[in-house]
C-alpha cells in the first residue's frame, strides 16, 4: 500500500520567543519551584510528594531521569532528587491517560504533525493498540492477539536477521537478559541500542585502553579527587545530582576544570538546594577554571596539557610522570612521548580557541596533582574520532598514573539510568565469545555467531528492506536516531513495528504497515506477578546494581510489566523453546538466579540484590592493583583533528535543552541559558552574527551538505549567545536531520550529532 503521509520532523510552530540573561546559578530556589509546579500539574501535590519521597531511598524506586549514583551511606532527608528528576517522574506519574477514543479522534497522519511535546503530553498509554495495514488510525487490539501477530510475522521471515530488537536504556535488568535472550534463542544478534549513539565510543576506547569498558571511579573517588575535569558535558541540568560529588569535591580543597564551548550554568555556580543554608547564602563557585573551547579541539587541548607536562617533566625527571607506574602497567609509553616532541603548544592554543594563559595554568595544576578524575560526556563520544578523545583522556591519567587508586580515574557519565546495565545483560550486537558460551551451556541452546546491526546498521537494512520487522523496548528510535527524513522512510519499509511503551511519540506514528502499541508499567508503578509483588534491579554509572521497587498505583490495569511483554513474545513466537519464560514471568528471581549463574558478578544475586545499598560489580580498572584484563593498559598515539570548514561555514552541535529528556519535551524553557518558550533556536556568537549579517531574533534555514547530499532544517531564530566562535548549537531532535546517516564515530558508529558544517539561509 502507499506510505502514509506521516512526518518523522517536528512540525515549525509558532513560538513567542522570550529571552533572558542566562543563569549563573544552577539549581536553588527557581529549581525547587519548578519541579513542585510539574509535580502539581501532572500529578498532584500529596500523591506526587509521596511518590518523590520513595525516590533513590532505599527500598524505593530508581529515578529514571539519569544514571548518576546515589550515596552510599547518606541519603538527605529531603530525598535524594532533583527538579530534573522530578519532572521525569511528573511525566510518568502524571494523571493524564491515552484511551481508545483518543486514537478514533487523531488519524497517526494528524498526530506526526503535533509537536513532540504535545504528544508526550497526551498522557500515559493504556491498553495495547494496533494500526492495520489499510488503516491511518489506531484500534484496540487484546494481549493475546497481539502477541500472536508478532509471532505470525517474525515465524515468517525468511531469516531471523530481518528482525530488529531495539533496547533503550530505562529497561530493568530483568526484562533486558529476558530480551537478548529470546533474541538469541530466535537466532539474531541485531540488537541495536540507544548506547550505540550515546557512550559508545566510551566502551570501545576505554576497553582498547585499559581493558574493560566502564568508568573506573566511585562517588567517594570524586570526594576525594584533587582536580576534577569535566569535558564535554553538562551536569547542572543532565546529571544535576553531579553538582554535589563536584561541591563535596570542592569543600575537600579540591579544583574542577571545565573544558565547554558554552559556559554551563551549574559548573559556575551551584546552590544546593537540598542544603537550606547555601539556599540562603546563593552557593558555591564550582569550577576554578572554565576553558572555552571550540569544538572538537580536545584533542588538540589534551595535547597541549600533555606537553606541558611532559616539558617539566624533562626538567625534573619522576616530578610529574608516575615512571613505576608507566613501566609495570603499561605499553606505547615512548611512542606518546614522541609524538608529543613535536607539538608545538603555541601554535595549538590558537586552534583550541583557548587562551594559552588558561591552557598553562591547568597545566601547572595536572604538573602538581596526582588524584585525577576526568568526567566526560557526549561532547566527548559524538564525533568521528570520538574513539580517539577518549583514548586521549585515558593517555593523560596514565601518565600521572591516575587510574586504579584513591580519588583518581576514569568517569564516564552515563545517560540513561539503566543504559549500562542493560549492556551487561547482553544488550549488545557484537556479544563475545565467552558470553554466548555462557548463555548457550546454561540454557542449552545454540546462539548465533554473526554480529548483528547496531542502529545505524539496521536503519541501513530497514532501507534496504533487509528488515521488516521492528520491536522497540522501549525508547523513540524516530525521533533519536539521524537524519530523521531518511530514518523515517527506512522505518515504513517494514511490515511490522513494535513499540513498547509509557508514553506516546513520534516512533508510534512513522511506523510499518502494520504497527501495534504495547503499553508497559513505568519504574515507579508496582508490579505484580503469578508469585507476587515484585521489583526489578538496575545499575548505575559507577557500576553498582541495586533494586528499584515501584510505589504507585499502575496507570490502567491493561499494562503490563516489560518482563511479562517479552516472555509473552517469546511465548507465543519459540513454541519449542527450552527455555521456562512463564516461569521468569511469574518470579522475577528466577530470571535472576539465571542471570548469577551466567554474567560474571552477579554470584548470589538473589540474595545480594535484597541489600538495601546494592552491591559492586567487580572492576578490573578500579582495582588498586590494576591489572588491566589483557595484561597491560595501552598508551596511543592519535591524530590532531583536521577540520576543514569554509569561511561561510560554522559547525554546530545538537543538545539539550534543560526542559526534555532526550526526545520527551517536559517544557518549552531553556531556563539556565536564558532562552524561554521556543526550541527552534541557533546559539551564536555576536562575532559570527557580524560575520554572517545577522541580527537577534532573524530567521535561518540551516544547511549541511555532506557526501553530495544537502539537508536542510528550516526556520531557526538567531540568539546571540557566548557560545566559542564559530560554533553553533541547536536542540535535539530538531536538527536531527541535519545529522547524516552516513557520518560516524570511528569504530564505535556513534551519528556525529556534534559536529556537523552547516551554513545559513537568512529568510527574515
Ligand atoms: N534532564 C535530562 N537529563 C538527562 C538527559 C536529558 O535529556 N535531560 N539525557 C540523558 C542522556 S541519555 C545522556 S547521554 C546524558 C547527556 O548529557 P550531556 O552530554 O551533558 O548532554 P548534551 O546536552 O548532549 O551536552 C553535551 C555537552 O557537551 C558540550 N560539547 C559539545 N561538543 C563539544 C566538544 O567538541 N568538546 C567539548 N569539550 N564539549 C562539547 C556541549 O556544550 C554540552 O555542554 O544526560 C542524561 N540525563
Ligand atoms: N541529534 C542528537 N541525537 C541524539 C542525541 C544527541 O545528543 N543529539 N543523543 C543520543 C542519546 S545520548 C540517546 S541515549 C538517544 C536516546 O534515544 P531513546 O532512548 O530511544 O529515546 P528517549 O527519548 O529516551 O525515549 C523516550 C520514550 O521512551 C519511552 N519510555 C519511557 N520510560 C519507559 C519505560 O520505563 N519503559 C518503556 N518500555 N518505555 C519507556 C516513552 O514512550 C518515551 O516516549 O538519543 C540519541 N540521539
Ligand atoms: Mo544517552
Amino acid at each position: 500500500m502507499n506510505k502514509r503521509r506521516v512526518y518523522a520532523i517536528p512540525p515549525i510552530e509558532n513560538e513567542t520567543i522570550k529571552l533572558t540573561k542566562p543563569q549563573t546559578k544552577a539549581a536553588g530556589v527557581t529549581g525547587v519551584i519548578k519541579a513542585i509546579s510539574h509535580i502539581h500539574e501532572e500529578i498532584g501535590l500529596v500523591k506526587g510528594f509521596k511518590s518523590l519521597n520513595r525516590m533513590n531511598q532505599k527500598g524505593g524506586f530508581d529515578c529514571s531521569g539519569c544514571a548518576w549514583p546515589d550515596p552510599d551511606n547518606h541519603r538527605s532527608g529531603l530525598g535524594e532528587y532533583c527538579e530534573n528528576g522530578a519532572k521525569a517522574l511528573a511525566e510518568e506519574a502524571t494523571k493524564k491517560r491515552i484511551s481508545s477514543e483518543f486514537f478514533k479522534q487523531y488519524s497517526v497522519e494528524e498526530l506526526s504533525m503535533k509537536s513532540d511535546m504535545w504528544l508526550g503530553k497526551s498522557g500515559r498509554l493504556t491498553e495495547p493498540m494496533i494500526l492495520k495495514e489499510e488503516s491511518n488510525h489506531y484500534e484496540p487490539i487484546s494481549w493475546e492477539n497481539a502477541f500472536s501477530l508478532i509471532a505470525t510475522h517474525l515465524n515468517k521471515l525468511n531469516s531471523p536477521d530481518e528482525a530488529v530488537f531495539y533496547t533503550s536504556g530505562r529497561t530493568s535488568n530483568e526484562a533486558a537478559f529476558m530480551y537478548q535472550l529470546f533474541a538469541k534463542e530466535f537466532g539474531t544478534n541485531n540488537l541495536p541500542d540507544c548506547s550505540n549513539m550515546c557512550h559508545e565510543s566510551s566502551g570501545v576506547a576505554l576497553t582498547e585502553t585499559v581493558g574493560i569498558g566502564k568508568g573506573s571511579v566511585t562517588l567517594e573517588d570524586l570526594h576525594k579527587a584533587e582536580v576534577i575535569l569535566v569535558i564535554g558535558q553538562n551536569p547542572g541540568t543532565n546529571h544535576p545530582r553531579m553538582l554535589s560529588a563536584l561541591k563535596q569535591c570542592k569543600e575537600n580543597g579540591g579544583s574542577i576544570v571545565s573544558i565547554n564551548p558554552l559556559p554551563e550554568t551549574g559548573l559556575v555556580n551551584f546552590v544546593d538546594p537540598q542544603d537550606p543554608l547555601e539556599v540562603l547564602m546563593g552557593g558555591t563557585e564550582l569550577s576554578d577554571y572554565f576553558l572555552q573551547i571550540k569544538i572538537n579541539e580536545d584533542i588538540t587541548l589534551l595535547k597541549c596539557l600533555m606537553k606541558l607536562m611532559l616539558d617539566e617533566e624533562k626538567k625534573v625527571p619522576g616530578s610529574v610522570f608516575d615512571h613505576e607506574f608507566i613501566s609495570a602497567k603499561t605499553t606505547g609509553y615512548e611512542a606518546l612521548v614522541q609524538s608529543l616532541e613535536a607539538i608545538d603548544v603555541t601554535q595549538l592554543a590558537t586552534q583550541t580557541g583557548v587562551p594559552l594563559e588558561q591552557i598553562n595554568s591547568v597545566a601547572e595544576l595536572l604538573i602538581q596533582k596526582k588524584r585525577i578524575v576526568i568526567c566526560w560526556a557526549m561532547g566527548i563520544t559524538q564525533h568521528v574520532n570520538g574513539v580517539q578523545n577518549i583514548r586521549e583522556i585515558v593517555n593523560l591519567l596514565l601518565l600521572k598514573g591516575s587510574i586504579g587508586i584513591e580519588g583518581g580515574g576514569t568517569c564516564p557519565v552515563r545517560g540513561h539510568s539503566n543504559v549500562q546495565g542493560d549492556r551487561t545483560m547482553g544488550i549488545y550486537e557484537k556479544p563475545s565469545e565467552a558470553f554466548l558460551k555462557a548463555i548457550d551451556s546454561h540454557f542449552n541452546i545454540h546462539s548465533p555467531r554473526k554480529h548483528g546491526y547496531d542502529v545505524v546498521d539496521a536503519i541501513g537494512a530497514m532501507k534496504s528492506e533487509k528488515v521488516n520487522v521492528f520491536i522497540g523496548l522501549g525508547g523513540n528510535f524516530i525521533s533519536a536516531t539521524p537524519d530523521s527524513e531518511r530514518t523515517g522512510e527506512a522505518m515504513q519499509n517494514c511490515d511490522l513495528t513494535v513499540q513498547i511503551s509509557t508514553k506516546l511519540n513520534r516512533s508510534h506514528c512513522v511506523t510499518g504497515k502494520t504497527a501495534l502499541i504495547l503499553p508497559c508499567l513505568a519504574r515507579s508503578e508496582q508490579d505484580f506477578q503469578l508469585s507476587g509483588e515484585q521489583f526489578v534491579s538496575v545499575e548505575n554509572s559507577m557500576g553498582i546494581v541495586h533494586m528499584s521497587r515501584g510505589v504507585r498505583t499502575p496507570a490502567s490495569n491493561k499494562l503490563r510489566s516489560e518482563v511479562a511483554i517479552v516472555a509473552g513474545i517469546a511465548k507465543a513466537t519459540l513454541k519449542t523453546s527450552k527455555i521456562n519464560w512463564a516461569e521468569m514471568e511469574a518470579d522475577y528471581d528466577v530470571i535472576r538466579a539465571h542471570i548469577s549463574q551466567v554474567i560474571p558478578g552477579f554470584k548470589n544475586y538473589v540474595a545480594k540484590v535484597r541489600r538495601e545499598e546494592g552491591f559492586y560489580l567487580p572492576n578490573t580498572a578500579r582495582d588498586t592493583t590494576f591489572k588491566p584484563l589483557n595484561g597491560k593498559a595501552k598508551f596511543t598515539v592519535n591524530e590532531i583533528p583536521n577540520h576543514r570548514v569554509d569561511a561561510d561555514e560554522c559547525i554546530l552541535m545538537t543538545i539539550r535543552t534543560h526542559d526534555q529528556y532526550n526526545t520527551t519535551i517536559y517544557g518549552m524553557d531553556d531556563r539556565y541559558r536564558g532562552i524561554l518558550n521556543a526550541r527552534r533556536v541557533v546559539l551564536m556568537n555576536v562575532e559570527d552574527m557580524a560575520r554572517f549579517k545577522l541580527n537577534r531574533l532573524d530567521i535561518v534555514h540551516i544547511t549541511s551538505q555532506y557526501n553530495g547530499v544537502l539537508r536542510k532544517a528550516e526556520s531557526f531564530k538567531v540568539v546571540p549567545f557566548p557560545i566559542a566562535k564559530g560554533c553553533v548549537a541547536t536542540y535535539f531532535p530538531e536538527a536531527n536531520c541535519l545529522v547524516p546517516l552516513d557520518h560516524v564515530a570511528e569504530k564505535s558508529n556513534t551519528p556525529v550529532s556534534k559536529f556537523i558544517r552547516v551554513r545559513f539561509e537568512k529568510v527574515k
